[in-house]
Order: C-alpha cells, then sequence, then structure tokens
C-alpha cells in the first residue's frame, strides 16, 4: 500500500513508490478548517456553474473551478501540493486545469477504467499528474479511486469513454487481469497519480455527495498539440506552441527546480 503521512514533504520510499506504482496516497494534506471551506465553496459552485456532464452520472463535472471561486483557487494554486506533486514528478510543472467533481448521491455510476493523458492537448510532455483532493471523507461506497499499480510504465496511450466498463480492457487485454488496488480517503487526504496510470472510481452509493477536488498538473515545457479540448479550444493557441499562457501557471510560484 502507498501512503504517505507526512503534508508537505515526502520519504524517499514515497518519492519511488509513486514512481514504481503510478499513484500515491497523502493522508492529512488539508485540515478541518480546510476542507470545511473548499468544500462548500465547492457545493455552492455546483449550484450556479455548468457541469461539463450530465449532473450525477457518473459525475458532476466543473471545470476550472479557480477562476470562479476564491477559496478553490486557493486550493488548486496551493504550493504544498504543487510543491509535492514537483518533487513527485522531478521536472517543472504548470497547472493544466482544475476540476471539481461530485458523485451525486444515490445516482451516480462508477468513473470506469481510464488513462487521463490521451484525452488532452499535448505533445512533448515528460509528466502529468493529478491531485485528487477528497473534501469529505470517501470509503468505498462513496466512490473512491481504484488504481492498476504499475499500469503507467509501458506508457500504454488510449483514449476510451469513461463510462463504458470494458473500454479500457477491450482496448489494452492485458490489463484485465493486473492487481487492482482501491484507496479509500479521509476528507483533507489526496492522492497522486500519473496521466498514464489506469484508474477507476466506485459509485456513490451513500446519502452524501462525494466531492473531490482535481488539480491537474502537466510538465512546464508541453506543447499545445491542436487536438480540441474544451480548457484550449477558446485560447486560440498555436499548435506546437508552449502553454504560456495566464490559464496554466507555473506551480508552485516558489519552484525549487527551476530558478
Ligand atoms: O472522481 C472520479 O470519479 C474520477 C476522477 C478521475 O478519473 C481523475 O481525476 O482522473
Amino acid at each position: 500500500m502507498s501512503t504517505a503521512s507526512a503534508a508537505t514533504t515526502l520519504p524517499a520510499e514515497s518519492i519511488d513508490s509513486y514512481r514504481r506504482n503510478g499513484y500515491l496516497h497523502v493522508a492529512g494534506v488539508l485540515d478541518a478548517a480546510e476542507v470545511a471551506e473548499a468544500h462548500d465553496a465547492a457545493i455552492a459552485l455546483s449550484s450556479t456553474m455548468a457541469s461539463r456532464r450530465y449532473k450525477g452520472e457518473p459525475f458532476t463535472q466543473l471545470v476550472n473551478c479557480w477562476q470562479h471561486d476564491e477559496r478553490l483557487r486557493a486550493l488548486t494554486l496551493d504550493p504544498r501540493i504543487a510543491g509535492l506533486a514537483e518533487t513527485l514528478a522531478g521536472v517543472p510543472l504548470r497547472l493544466w486545469h482544475d476540476q471539481t467533481l461530485i458523485k451525486q448521491p444515490q445516482r451516480s455510476t462508477a468513473t470506469e477504467f481510464h488513462l487521463d493523458a490521451p484525452y488532452w492537448p499535448h505533445a512533448g510532455g515528460r509528466h502529468w499528474l493529478t491531485a485528487w483532493v477528497a473534501l469529505v471523507d470517501v470509503p468505498v461506497e462513496r466512490g473512491c479511486m481504484t488504481f492498476l499499480p504499475g499500469s503507467h510504465v509501458d506508457g500504454d496511450f488510449v483514449s476510451v469513454d469513461l463510462e463504458n466498463a470494458t473500454a479500457l480492457f477491450d482496448a489494452l487485454p492485458h490489463l484485465r487481469w493486473w492487481p487492482r488496488v482501491t484507496v479509500p480517503l479521509r476528507a483533507g487526504d489526496l492522492t497522486f497519480h500519473h496521466g498514464l496510470t489506469a484508474h477507476a472510481a466506485t459509485p456513490n452509493l451513500t446519502d452524501e455527495p462525494r466531492v473531490a477536488h482535481a488539480v491537474i498538473y502537466m510538465d512546464a515545457d508541453t506543447r499545445y498539440s491542436g487536438t480540441r479540448h474544451v480548457v484550449a479550444d477558446p485560447l486560440g493557441l498555436e499548435p506546437e506552441s508552449p502553454f504560456a499562457h495566464e490559464l496554466f501557471p507555473r506551480v508552485p510560484g516558489d519552484s525549487r527546480l527551476t530558478p
């Protein structure tokens, strides 16, 4: 089991574990007051901001919340989380985007197995990773994440429908029998996962919304590939240009990896 308890630094074995397994559980990154503030902001925003998906199946998806709410901006740009991400990635990072993901009570379906990076219009990136922050307790029955440890290593690159339970395994049959690790989280914990680690989330069978805030980072040198994506489409970026735009700031601001 890959779990680290320190909130702002990581022991070498946690970094090794992330690089080997493609995911890492970090406990207690946010305290109770920070969780409450971000949770309330996410719930409030979900009543005013349009979801990218049908409300509830498999989740309400609010993209680039940091552009709409100061409290979620603080969470998305939190230098503690970005610092951990940069340590794990080992390359300088930019924010790609954030998303608040709410699995509605009693009706959200599973998020089926998929890879993240193939969805994105990125060229030349050496690393992508997501910090998935639990803003409520997320036991297995409320929609927690499941990972296929080490599945990122071969660099398989397929984009599948995350509402189709067999799509990833039809495309990459060797993953069907891969061991799985399911990681329930306490509010304030987070998991990091690599953009090519196969992962899924269980349905929310409880009476409480499952509220998570995902902060997605990319290699600072990633270039825009020119393929369509809801975040990049309105920006008029030139294909093969770097993501030098205010929506994609370098993080953390006080980077230790770059001058
Ligand atoms: O929260 C979920 O249900 C799935 C999240 C996910 O797939 C991701 O953050 O990459």
